[in-house]
């Protein structure tokens, strides 16, 4: 059924030791001469050699230095099968590639004039022929060939061990990575870059020199990202006892990238929208971001690359666990409260999409048809709750242990999720049979929590009962263990701190008496009751502070319970919940109750000078549009979005006057700088314009901060305004900005982002415009976001328009960017994800959309989705 199946994995019959390639790179003719030192698995001995190779031209092949004759080998164009082999041997090819036409961005690829690679998951096989798996891993020698003026510098993975000038103009560089390491995490770039360089002393005494390289005009906007690196470093030295392991360590920005960024052992190679910043055309999320991608992928030099995978399978054992490794980096370094605000936000609206809607799995699928299309949400960020889970239930101690244990018993090796789970069962002395069920079963799960206090004996009992939803293949589930923290408080708003009485499926163990933000009792079975006897009233209980579960949580509460709850809670993710969950109910429900005390909360909030102006600017930003749909079945977009807009322009009409003095009393706070509280203040304040700006139809405010803009935080903030609004400025702010940045891709990627977002239907017809322009630039995947990706994930008005102009507008471009870059198709038709859910004539048209791309769409990442999205 074209799928690979985790329970048919099957070691290499042959290992590679060592591989040695040396490359003569030219755009138009690449060749790749490899030497590989196999040797046969002596537990599978006599089977024949088969090796990965796409769009390969086989220049010549010998074994053991003799040319090996046409009949001892075979090449399909997808395996080069090599029968006979008696044993340990060297295996010698050459072959020729085609840089210039590799338009797919996998493999070697030019980007401007830069030539560079990207081999995560199966790219390697484009470049030479190899057993393209994670679990074969040579030490490498790597040596680049190039003429020098085209290609002044030349980057591998590793160590640099010798340069040399060659006859004519060409020039090479040779590179040492001496950690096993597999193919994908290969890398070079090639090209006239220049650099930010910065040396720095390891905790275990190496020196090590960090550099950024970009194209020259660039180098001034690296610097941000380099201090990004050491403060990476050294906080994984601090905080789980990881140093860096090569003399030097890369990073190359390129324009022309299908993802974020890839961690390749010792040359990591990012999409330039996360190194590029200086505070007149990156803003406060921007630089957030770039320090946030730039820790992921160091941070993988460990979880990833010491401790690799051994199937593609396990990819979330090192996304899970470096996303989790990178949120702690920054809730470590700025406010750890606002860090999971926006990873909740994210989770929710998009990942609990994911895991209710057709392209459900698991976070360790038990098959694929195309490893490309699991880089989700799932893998990732439901990968990295479930550490956060195994992190709450062991606490950072023990949980530190079982990592250094991790670490200590697979470095070098290619590990699975059973290796990681058995470093923490060792140091924690913990059975985590049941916990392993967060890896293999999909769909959120749901806690119902019903209280019931009995005012006679004081008797107050909670009831949780947990069910997790079918997904596609898995009907039926079983109850996972889901710590669930909570706290009781009694009427004067102090905490209950006694232990409830509880069932006998949870042991002693499974209750952690009352921390600092509210006791965890570790539910294991679809059914507990939890009792407290004897209290004097009945009590207020507020769950799962710091949202530490992932999960959804169905509590049957009067409005005036939770915003109570809302003043009495500390944790400012429950907080920030309880307000949203007010606004849900308001939009949703249309609950009256709710959206008052929404409003006396929110209102309470401005005229505080305590609360963080951050954490206020998250609590402005009411739930989006993924978020609400989750929680409605069927999805009516403009009846949903209506209610939101509603809601939005009540409370910013009550709220008007603390929202000026807000805006007004933060100028100077948010006059410049990259320092928290000022990125704080330019936060609160862009979102105090944004409510002020539905009421003020001249726009005046917007307008008069765009004019008068410092960073592009302001700048940009007000542009988005003037347009989303229809500000009579909007057209010639929009010039204005435009002719100011027309050289610079990454900032143009942004005004197209606000045009293509602006919240009315029409939008459709900017995008359409825009498509038809000179900004349209296909090859470019940062571009195709900026004008596809934005409308589809960010402008639900517009893309959902019930005559189906939206659907088709994103639909018509996938064949032609299917034919050039299969990846960067799959995600747009990934976006049509939660077409079941909406409502029968729009559903109707979804369908429609989706059925007609049948045969259109070639590439097995997009048929492997069609297929998915459009099962029954
Ligand atoms: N590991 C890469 C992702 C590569 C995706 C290839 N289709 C980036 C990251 O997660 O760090
Ligand atoms: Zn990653």
């Amino acid at each position: 059924d074209g799928h690979v199946h985790l329970a048919d994995y099957v070691p290499p019959a042959w290992r590679i030791r060592h591989a040695d390639l040396a490359f003569d790179l030219d755009p138009d003719a690449t060749e790749v001469h490899a030497r590989l030192s196999l040797d046969p698995d002596p537990d599978q001995p006599g089977q024949p050699l088969v090796l990965d190779g796409e769009e390969l031209t086989l220049l010549s092949i010998a074994v053991d230095g003799r040319p090996l004759a046409a009949d001892r080998y075979t090449y399909d164009g997808a395996t080069l099968r090599i029968d006979g082999l008696a044993g340990a041997c060297e295996l010698e090819t050459r072959v020729r590639i085609h840089p210039a036409g590799n338009t797919r961005l996998e493999g070697l690829y030019p980007s401007g004039r830069l030539l560079l690679t990207q081999c995560e998951a199966e790219g390697f096989r484009r470049i030479t022929f190899f057993t393209d798996r994670p679990d074969v891993m040579p030490r490498w020698r790597i040596t680049l060939r190039a003429a020098r003026e085209r290609f002044p510098v030349l980057l591998a993975n590793g160590n640099p061990v010798a340069r040399r000038e060659l006859d004519d103009g060409r020039h090479e560089s040779t590179w040492e990575n001496p950690h096993p390491t597999p193919c994908y995490l290969f890398a070079l770039a090639a090209g006239d870059l220049d650099r930010v360089t910065h040396s720095v002393r390891t905790a275990e005494g190496r020196e090590v020199e960090l550099n950024v390289w970009a194209e020259p005009g660039d180098v001034a906007r690296c610097e941000y990202a380099l201090g990004a690196i050491e403060r990476s470093l050294r906080w994984d030295e601090r905080r789980f006892g990881r140093g860096y392991d090569l003399d030097v360590f890369n990073v190359v920005a390129a324009q022309d990238f299908t993802m974020g960024a890839m961690e390749n052992k010792g040359l990591n190679i990012f999409n330039a929208r996360y190194i590029l910043a200086d505070e007149a055309t990156a803003t406060d999320a921007d630089f957030l971001a770039i320090e946030s991608v730039v820790a992921h992928e160091y941070l993988h030099n460990w979880s990833g690359n010491r401790v690799t995978l051994r199937d593609w399978f396990q990819l979330s054992l090192k996304e899970g666990l470096t996303v989790f490794r990178d949120s702690e980096f920054s809730a470590d370094l700025h406010s750890r409260a606002i860090k999971r605000i926006e990873a909740v936000r994210v989770l929710r609206g998009r990942q609990f999409a994911e895991d209710s809607g057709a392209l459900a799995h698991p976070v360790r699928p038990d098959r694929y048809r195309e490893i490309s299309n699991f880089y989700t949400l799932t893998i990732y960020e439901k990968g990295a709750e479930v550490i956060r889970l195994l992190h709450t239930l062991l606490g950072e101690d023990v949980f530190r242990a079982g990592m250094d244990r991790y670490f200590a018993d697979n470095d070098g090796r290619a590990a699975t999720i059973e290796d990681f789970l058995a470093a923490h069962a060792a140091a924690s002395g913990r059975d985590l049979a049941q916990f392993a069920l967060w890896y293999s079963q999909a769909g959120t799960p749901e806690l119902s929590i019903a209280e019931d206090f009995d005012a006679a004996t004081g008797d107050y009992t909670l009831t949780v009962e947990q069910h997790v939803p079918p997904t596609p293949g898995q009907p039926l589930k079983q109850p996972m263990l889901v710590p669930l923290r909570f706290a009781l408080y009694d009427v004067a708003g102090a905490a209950i701190t006694a232990a409830p009485e509880t069932d006998a499926a949870i042991n002693p163990a499974g209750f952690h008496g009352v921390a600092t933000n509210g006791a965890i009792v570790e539910l294991v079975a679809a059914r507990h009751v939890l009792r407290w006897r004897g209290l004097p009233g009945k009590p207020l209980a507020t769950f799962n502070q710091g949202f530490a579960a992932p999960v959804k949580i169905a509590f049957a509460q009067s409005p005036a319970d939770l915003a109570r709850s809302v003043r009495v809670e500390r944790d400012e993710v429950y907080r920030w919940d309880g307000l949203q969950r007010l606004a849900m109910r308001a939009i949703l429900q249309h609950d009256a109750l709710a959206a008052d005390a929404l409003e006396a909360a929110l209102d309470d909030l401005l005229a505080d000078p305590a609360a963080d102006p951050a954490f206020v600017a998250e609590c402005l930003a009411l739930p989006d549009f993924d978020t609400l749909a989750d929680a409605m079945a069927p999805v009516e977009p403009d009846a949903l979005l209506d209610a939101r807009d509603a809601l939005l322009d009540r409370l910013s009409r009550a709220l008007s006057a603390p929202l000026l003095a807000r805006y007004d009393a933060m100028a100077d706070a948010a006059a410049q700088g990259l320092e928290g509280p000022a990125m704080a203040a330019r936060a609160l304040r862009n979102a105090c314009l944004a409510w002020l700006t539905r009421h003020d139809p001249a726009a005046r405010l917007a307008q008069r901060q765009f004019d008068a803009a410092r960073t592009m935080t302001e700048r940009g903030a007000a542009l988005r305004c003037l347009l989303h609004f229809g500000a009579p400025g909007a057209a010639a702010a929009l010039a204005d900005f435009r002719a100011q940045f027309a050289h610079d891709p990454l900032v143009t990627d942004k005004w197209i982002g606000w045009v293509v977002t602006r919240p009315q239907a029409s939008a459709s017809d900017d995008v359409a415009a825009l498509l038809a322009s000179e900004w349209w630039k296909p090859a470019n995947p940062n571009r195709v976001r900026a004008v596809l990706g934005n409308f589809q994930r960010g402008n639900p008005r517009a893309f959902h328009r019930a005559d189906g102009a939206g659907f088709r507008l994103v639909a018509a471009r996938l064949a032609a960017l299917d034919a050039t870059n299969p990846q960067v198709a799959a995600r747009l038709l990934g976006g049509f994800e939660g077409w079941r859910r909406l409502h029968p004539p729009l559903r109707a048209v979804a369908r429609d959309t989706l059925a007609g791309l049948e045969g259109q769409l070639r590439s097995p990442d997009c048929r492997d989705l069609l297929a998915r999205l459009l099962v029954d």
